[in-house]
């Protein structure tokens, strides 16, 4: 696309594109996932739009993340969905009826759902302060850090159901991955009867295609795992008991140490002592590198807790641990190799997208959301890890697949793995964020 105008002709589309996507939308003091199906804020949303924000518009990436951790619990969860109060009753599905934040201990004035997702929010933080560095940005960092503090100690303590060091997810919903392949295993536990489903009207069903969204049957689970937390009150102790979804994520995890070692950076700036968060850090590439890598296979995979075994889906999540910066070298050689296997075909010259799962897997879906499709997010992820650990190369190739996308199909949700066409939303805020990160 653009080849006739240049390349110089393509970025500045691609540019405006990106920058119109974020200001349609953008609501009052955070930013959409999408206007028709996700109206509300999303936790790991606002954080990788908050990167692209501090490129165009560095006071809405600090709004951005302050609107969030306005809505963090008195335990320290950051919410995955801050309700709007101004749409109207019944504008997503599950609402903050179902929710029912309003009944929960430590809950904040805002209805919010009572999970969390990825934290890669300091990691985040930090870059858009480095991005637009300034007192106002510094005086946001100094108002969110004690909240990214309280993010981590919530993970690191209530989360820690195995006991070994790492947090755990309590719903596929947590992973920001809902129904990756890695799940299947430990969602196949759970009791759930898909004529619950019937009572309720699914929101993403009526804006993208069946085919392309999570099963009814994956939802019935969904919501039977939320329905048993939420009964619960939130609460997380004695989750390993009561509770019928905990699985050690490599994304998640790896998203906590990349978290520890962005506190590192940010505590000197806000007065504060750097030296627990490189001690957390440390501690958390331990964890994963003895809980989630697999020596046989050479790969990080996640941990059911219920059976005490690694899943065996060989997903994009396996690459995540990349992004730590302290990943050791045999760890990094093998998410590299794993990277560039026929399975990803992460190379110099990518001759088609990176898929969220296993190419080669019998069971890989090239439209259904995250059982196949690319996702701008992770390849985001995937190319800064491969950056951290001297690989520029491959980090290039895959900035280039990354851009292709979008100058082919626009801002979309996700991309069909082979043909690159666009699925799901077709204005979605995280891919214009960090394809402004991407041309900047
Ligand atoms: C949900 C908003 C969210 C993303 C998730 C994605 C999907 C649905 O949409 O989740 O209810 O959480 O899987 O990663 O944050 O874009």
């Amino acid at each position: 696309a653009g080849a006739a105008e240049g390349p110089g002709a393509d970025t500045e589309r691609l540019w405006r594109l990106a920058v119109a996507t974020l200001d349609g939308n953008w609501e009052h003091d955070h930013t959409v996932p999408s206007r028709t199906l996700y109206p509300h804020q999303w936790s790991w949303d606002s954080a990788f739009i908050a990167v692209g924000l501090a490129h165009v518009r560095p006071d809405r990436a600090w709004r951005e993340l302050e609107s969030l951790f306005r809505a963090q619990w008195a335990d320290g969860r950051v919410p995955h969905i801050v309700f709007n109060p101004r749409l109207p009753v019944g504008a997503y599905f599950p609402g903050p009826e179902f929710w029912a934040s309003d009944r929960a201990d430590g809950a904040p004035a805002a209805a919010t759902s009572g999970l969390v997702q990825p934290p890669v929010h300091a990691l985040t933080a930090w870059l858009a302060y480095r991005r637009a560095p300034s007192d106002a940005a510094r005086a946001a960092l100094a108002r969110l850090y004690p909240r990214l503090v309280a993010q981590q100690r919530y993970l690191a303590t209530r989360r820690d159901v195995g006991g070994g060091g790492l947090a755990c997810v309590v719903h596929p919903w947590e992973s920001g991955l809902d129904n990756s392949p890695a799940w299947d295993g430990p969602m196949a536990a759970v009791p759930a009867d898909v004529a619950v489903m019937r009572a309720y009207r699914r929101h993403d069903t009526r804006h993208a295609p069946a085919a392309h969204r999570p099963t009814d049957l994956d939802y019935a689970r969904y919501v039977a795992i939320v329905a048993g937390y939420r009964d619960g009150g939130y609460r997380d102790d004695d989750l390993g008991r009561r509770h019928p979804f905990l699985v050690e994520c490599p994304l998640f995890n790896a998203a906590a140490g990349a978290a520890e070692h962005a506190l590192a950076r940010i505590a000197p700036l806000v007065g504060a002592d750097p030296g627990p968060h490189r001690e957390r850090a440390a501690g958390i590439t331990e964890a994963l590198v003895r809980r989630l890598y697999d020596p046989r296979t050479g790969t990080f995979r996640p941990r059911d807790l219920r059976t005490g075994r690694l899943v065996p889906a060989r997903t994009v999540l396996g690459l995540a641990p990349l992004i730590l910066p302290d990943l050791p070298a045999p760890q990094v050689a093998a998410v590299v190799t794993e990277a560039c296997s026929a399975r990803f075909g992460v190379a110099r010259q990518m001759d088609r997208p990176l898929p969220s799962y296993d190419r080669t897997a019998p069971d890989f879906e090239p439209l259904r959301y995250w059982r196949g499709p690319s996702w701008m997010n992770i390849n985001w992820l995937v190319r800064r890890g491969l950056l951290a650990h001297g690989r520029a190369d491959l980090a290039d190739g895959l900035r280039r697949s990354m851009l292709g996308l979008v100058a082919g199909a626009g801002c979309h949700e996700y991309f069909h793995p082979d043909t690159g066409a666009g699925l799901g939303s077709p204005a979605f805020g995280w891919t214009a964020a960090l394809v402004l990160d991407l041309l900047a």
